[in-house]
C-alpha cells in the first residue's frame, strides 16, 4: 500500500489534491486555460485543445439524477467529437450538495446539480418547489416549473448562473421509525430536514429540524440524530434506510426539482458549435430525467417493501393536516415573493 506523507489525504476522488485551497487553484487554473482554449478556437479555427470541466453533484453515483447526468456527460463528449469532456464528481465528493451554488458562482466548477429549494434562504422565490400539496403529481409538477422557470432563470442569471435543465424526484412521503398516524405523532421527534422548507415542516409540526444532506443520511440514521423526515422513495433506497425506518408513508406531498447549472462566465467561453451542443444534450436529458423519474417511483417503493419496510398512503388525517400545512406555506411564500409570486401561483392554478 502507498504511504502518505503528513497532510495527504487518501479519500476523495482527487488523492492527489492536498488542501481546499489547492482544489480551488487547480480549479481556477483548468478554468483559465480552457477559456484560452476557446478563444484558439474562435478565432484560429485549428489547434482545437480538449475542454476539460468539473461537475460536482450532491447525490450517490446509483442514484438515477447521477446516471442520468453521467449519460449527459457521454452525449456531451459524443456531440462534440470528444472536445469537450465533463468529469461528474457525484455524493458530495468534490463540494458538499448545500455547496455547490456557490462553487459555481465563485467560479471553482464551472457547472454543477443543486436542488432548487436547497437554497430558498438566499431568495424565497426558490422555496416555491417544495410546499406541502401545492403540485403532487409529474403532471402539476411540470405546470409548476413551467409557471416559474422564467422568474427562477433571471433570479440565477442576476447571480451569474445558467440554468441547462431541471428534473424532480419522485414524490415526498414521510419516512419513520415509528408509527405515524397524525402530526401529533411528529411532535419532538428528530425531524431530518434537506431544505428551509423541510425545517419549517417541522417547526409547524413541533418537531425538532436538524439538517442533514442526502450524503450523510445513512450515518444520521445510524447514530440515532434523525428518526423522521420527508424524501422520496429514491433517497430511502439509496440510503438503505430499511436498516433502521420501518415505514413509509407515501402522502406524495410535493416533487422537489434538481437543477443543472451552469456558470455564465464558463458558458460565454465556448465556442458557438460546444454552446449549441450543450444546450441541445441538456435538453435530451430533461426529457429522460422526468421520464426516469416518474418510471422509477414505484420501483423504488417495491424495493422499500422488499427489504421489510411497510408502505401504506398515509392516513386522511396526516394528510390533510399536511395540507393545512402547506396553505400556510403558500400564503407565507406569496406575503414573501410579492406580486411576482402571485403571478406565478395564479399562473399555476390556471
Ligand atoms: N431526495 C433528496 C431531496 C429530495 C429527495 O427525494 C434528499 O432527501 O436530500
Amino acid at each position: 500500500m502507498m504511504s502518505l506523507s503528513t497532510g495527504q489525504r487518501q479519500q476523495g476522488p482527487l488523492p492527489h489534491f492536498q488542501s481546499q485551497t489547492e482544489i480551488s487553484m487547480v480549479h481556477y487554473k483548468r478554468w483559465a486555460v480552457a477559456g484560452l482554449a476557446a478563444a484558439t478556437f474562435s478565432f484560429g479555427g485549428q489547434a482545437i485543445a480538449q475542454q476539460k470541466w468539473d461537475m460536482p453533484t450532491g447525490y450517490p453515483a446509483a442514484n438515477f439524477h447521477t446516471e442520468n447526468i453521467q449519460q449527459f456527460a457521454k452525449d456531451v463528449d459524443q456531440a462534440t467529437g470528444g472536445k469537450f469532456k465533463i468529469t461528474v464528481h457525484d455524493s458530495g465528493s468534490l463540494f458538499k450538495a448545500n455547496e455547490i451554488k456557490r462553487a459555481v458562482q465563485g467560479g471553482q466548477a464551472q457547472m454543477g446539480e443543486i436542488i432548487i429549494s436547497g437554497f430558498s434562504n438566499e431568495n424565497a422565490l426558490l422555496g416555491l418547489d417544495s410546499i406541502p400539496f401545492l403540485a403532487t403529481s409529474y403532471a402539476e409538477a411540470d405546470k409548476l416549473w413551467k409557471a416559474s422557470k422564467a422568474a427562477t432563470s433571471t433570479a440565477l442569471a442576476k447571480q451569474g448562473i445558467k440554468v441547462l435543465f431541471t428534473v424532480p424526484w419522485p414524490p415526498q412521503g414521510i419516512f419513520s421509525v415509528k408509527p405515524i398516524q397524525s402530526v401529533a405523532d411528529l411532535k419532538g421527534v428528530k425531524w431530518r430536514a434537506y431544505n428551509p422548507n423541510t425545517s419549517r415542516i417541522a417547526q409547524l409540526a413541533g418537531a425538532q429540524p436538524v439538517t442533514v444532506q442526502a450524503a450523510e443520511l445513512t450515518q444520521a440514521l445510524a447514530t440515532g440524530a434523525v428518526t423522521t423526515f420527508m424524501t422520496s422513495g429514491a433517497t430511502g433506497y439509496d440510503s438503505k434506510v430499511w436498516e433502521q425506518v420501518k415505514y413509509y408513508y407515501d402522502v406524495s406531498a410535493w416533487l422537489p426539482k434538481n437543477m443543472v447549472i451552469v456558470s455564465q462566465k464558463a458558458f460565454d467561453g465556448l465556442d458557438k458549435p460546444t454552446q449549441a451542443a450543450l444546450l441541445k444534450v441538456a435538453e435530451a436529458a430533461e426529457a429522460r430525467g422526468w421520464k426516469t423519474s416518474a418510471e422509477k417511483n414505484s420501483w423504488y417503493l417495491d424495493q422499500l417493501r422488499k427489504n421489510g419496510m411497510t408502505v401504506d398512503a398515509g392516513s386522511p388525517a396526516l394528510r390533510a393536516e399536511l395540507k393545512k400545512f402547506g396553505d400556510t406555506m403558500v400564503a407565507d411564500w406569496v406575503k414573501q415573493v410579492g406580486a411576482d409570486g402571485q403571478a406565478i401561483v395564479d399562473a399555476f392554478k390556471k
